[in-house]
């Protein structure tokens, strides 16, 4: 019952266009709002990596007009060094003006089509993170890869279960 209460809710979701999708100038000063603020607080300036964004679609409207921010070699300059650490940097995820961000070591995207009763589903777009193992409820260099996906408000996570799968 559940798998068709899923599948049927798959089938049914639209595609939904991103309204307000911003340029790219404005994605990454959006994204690395909060990591700005707080080097300046300390007297520097964040640098970023040459490319700090890439654009995607994140809301499966067919227009990759979302954005990947991704601040890892960040530098707090000219005194306080790199952002970041074992658990990577942040990441975020820009779609309009929501932001959405996550301590991550990498990131990809991938589309997943579910099959129930011989037919395949329409795929869903996912943004898989690589994350630090405590994201896992795990240890730091346990591998911990947590998907998301746009449910047409906000990027949503399966919430990982308990060690026995419970
Ligand atoms: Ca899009």
């Amino acid at each position: 019952m559940i798998r068709l209460t899923l599948t049927l809710s798959l089938l049914a979701s639209p595609a939904l266009a991103t309204e307000g999708a911003l340029p790219m100038d404005q994605a990454i000063s959006l994204g690395t709002a909060e990591n700005r603020a707080w080097c300046e607080e300390q007297g520097g300036t964040l640098q970023l990596s040459d490319n700090p964004a890439t654009a995607v679609d994140l809301t499966s409207d067919g227009t990759a007009d979302d954005w990947i921010v991704n601040e890892t070699g960040a530098f707090c300059g000219p005194d306080y060094g790199f952002l970041g650490g074992s658990g990577g940097a942040m990441i975020h995820a820009v779609i309009g003006n929501k932001v959405s961000s996550w301590l991550g070591g990498a990131w990809m995207i991938h589309d997943l089509s579910f099959t129930y009763e011989g037919e395949v589903g329409p795929p869903i777009r996912m943004l898989m993170l690589g994350m630090h193992g405590s994201a896992c409820d795990s240890f730091g260099a346990a591998p911990c890869v947590v998907t998301f996906t746009w449910d047409g408000e906000r990027l949503i996570a399966y919430a990982p279960s308990g060690p026995e799968g419970e």
